[in-house]
Formats: structure tokens, sequence, C-alpha cells
């Protein structure tokens, strides 16, 4: 009997070695220690035994018990650390490996340029605002001196709605409204979008333009001539001469358009200004007394000066862009250069 414990509890060792899945160390545990189990028939075989062998030789189908028992754990353990291992090499993942990459957005070319403009203006006081893009005849023409049959106010050039109001040809309106409820001095920037019924490579129906307004007593074109140089040359971040051409819009008498020296060749002449060394940048002047006086603002004691520019002509002198539809189209390769 001793003899077969021994021979069962090596037997039962080289098995426990030999499996290699929990599931077949189950069955081993099932075979010798079962209800049914080698064990359990062993210890039912206690009976036929004397009397005086019973106590030892059951004390030894205990600790062969035990020790199958404790194999089994082990084995079990083994199996389980195995088993994660694989798993953990299976599954290995690289900390070291670079990220996906975040793509950062940013601003549109177009608002970089108004936010740059916008922060220059605010460093010489002035206060930016702005206004309703939908507006009437009076705003927008009317009170800006512009006449009843001028062509500006035709179909071919403003977009009328249904209503008889129509969308903003320039941001002037919006310096009627300020000029009307406020007081001088008046030191105001609106940018903004306007519409015009254009479309080339230099025209798009909506674009985005500024005007700067000065209301107030002694104010002349040098106050213009100053403010339009300090902008433009720190705007450009460089100096540049500007050149003024008279000219004429109804709403400022004298009326001046303003060349600056090329951006790209300070003067030399290149591509970006046609070999003339200038760039036409945009339209100023002093404003009407006819305009001061639909506003209610006495021409007497009070004068206005102003200027106009386009946010795309800027954007696309200081960045080099030759046609204006490219700020439009939304295409990521033009807009991650930015
Ligand atoms: C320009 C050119 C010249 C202008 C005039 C006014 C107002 F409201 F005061 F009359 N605002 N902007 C003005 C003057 C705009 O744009 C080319």
């Amino acid at each position: 009997m001793q003899q077969d414990l021994e021979n069962m509890v090596s037997a039962a060792h080289q098995a426990i070695k030999a499996v290699d899945n929990l599931q077949a160390l189950a069955e081993i545990r099932v075979h010798y220690l079962g209800k049914k189990g080698t064990l359990t028939d062993l210890l039912k075989g206690l009976g036929t035994l004397s009397p005086e062998e019973r106590p030892r030789i059951g004390q030894l189908v205990n600790e062969a018990k035990e020790k199958i028992q404790e194999q089994i754990e082990i084995r079990s353990q083994n199996l389980i650390q195995n088993q994660l291992q694989q798993k953990l090499e299976s599954q290995r993942l690289d900390v070291t490996l670079p990220g996906r990459g975040e793509n950062l957005g940013t601003a549109h070319p177009l608002n970089q340029v108004r936010e740059r403009v916008e922060t220059i203006f605010k460093s010489m006081g002035f206060k930016i605002i702005e206004g309703p893009e939908i507006e009437s005849e009076y705003y927008n023409f009317t009170a800006l001196n512009i006449p009843e049959h001028h062509p500006a106010r035709a179909m071919q050039d403003t977009f009328y709605l249904e209503d008889g109001n129509l969308l903003r040809t320039h941001t002037s309106p919006t310096q009627i409204h300020v000029m009307e409820t406020q007081k001088p001095p008046i030191r105001i920037l609106t940018p903004g979008r306007v519409f015009r019924h254009e479309y080339d490579h230099s025209h798009t129906p909506m674009f985005h333009q500024f005007e700067m307004l000065i209301i107030d007593e002694h104010t002349t074109m040098s106050d213009l001539k100053g403010i339009l140089s300090d902008f433009l040359n720190h705007f450009f971040e460089s100096e540049f001469e500007l050149r003024f051409r008279a000219s004429y819009f109804p709403f400022t008498e004298p009326s001046a358009e303003v060349d600056i020296q090329c951006v790209k060749c300070h003067g030399k002449g290149c591509r970006v200004c046609k070999g003339t060394g200038w760039l036409e940048i945009l339209g100023c002047g002093m404003v009407h007394p006819n305009v001061l006086a639909a506003c209610n603002i006495d021409s007497e004691r009070y004068q206005g000066c102003a200027f106009g520019m386009g946010i795309e002509r800027l954007a696309m002198l200081y960045y080099g862009i030759d046609d204006i539809r490219l700020l439009f189209e939304n295409d990521l390769r033009f807009l991650r250069q930015f």
C-alpha cells in the first residue's frame, strides 16, 4: 500500500510537470483528488485494513494528498505567470514611439492681418467699432454725400435686398452711426465685411475692409499723413515712402489715393509693383462738410479725416499672395502656410 502511494505521488508529479495549460491541470486534480479520484478510492480501501495499520496508512494517504495538492498549486501559479508573460509579450506597447501629432489650427490669414491692424490702431488710442452688414440706402449712400444717381448706387454694383435695404458696400455707414451718437473727439477704426457685385483675380463679392475716422478740432491732412505713415511702417515692419495723388470721393474733400513704395522691392521695380516701384494701397481725405452736417456736427468747429482700405489687399501685399480667391477657397495646403 505504501509502495502504491509512493508510485502514485511520483506519477502525479510527472503528470503535473508535463502539463502546459490550466485546463489539463484541472483534469489532473480531478483524477487524483476528485470525489471519484484515485486518492478517494484509496481512502475508501482503508476499511479493509487492520485497526493497527489504519492510522499509519491513513496518515500516509493524507501526506500524499497534501503533496499532490501542493504540486498542483505550484504548477498552477507557474502556468498563470507564463500565460500573463505571453499576453504581455503579444501585446507589447512601445511607449517611446512618437505620438500621432496634434493638428493645431491657426487663425485665417485675413484674421491675422485684421488683428495686427487693430493692435496698431488700439496702441494709437483708437476704438474698434463694428456695425451691421445690412444697412439702409440712407446710411450707405445719402448720409455720405453720394448723390441719388451716382453709379455706385446702381444695381450692378450694390446688392439690394427685397425690403429696400442693402448689403453695405463699405464700413462708412458704421462711422455715420458713431458720428450721429457720439460727440467729438472721435477716433475710431471700423473693420468688417463689405459687399460689391464684382468678381475676378483681385475682387470678390464679399471682402473685408477697415476705415479710420478722426473727428476733432484742428484736424488736418497732416494728421492723416502722419497716422497713415506710422501705421504702414508698423504694419510692414520697415520704412516706406508714401505718395498722395489727388482723387475724388463724394464723402471727402479734398480726396487722395495713396501709393506706398513697393513693399517687396522698396521702389526698385519688380513683379509685384509691375516695375513701377509703387503700390496703390488706399483712399483717404478730409470728411466732406455735407457728411458732418448730416450727423449734426458743426463743420466750422470740427474737421474729420478718414481713410479706407481692403484687408485682402493688405494681406496679399504682406504675404505675397497674387490671387485674392486663394483667401476664400480654404484649401488647407494654402492655409497651412500661415
Ligand atoms: C475711403 C476713402 C476716403 C471715409 C469717409 C468716411 C466718413 F464716414 F467719415 F465719411 N469714412 N470713410 C473714406 C474716405 C473712405 O475709403 C476708400
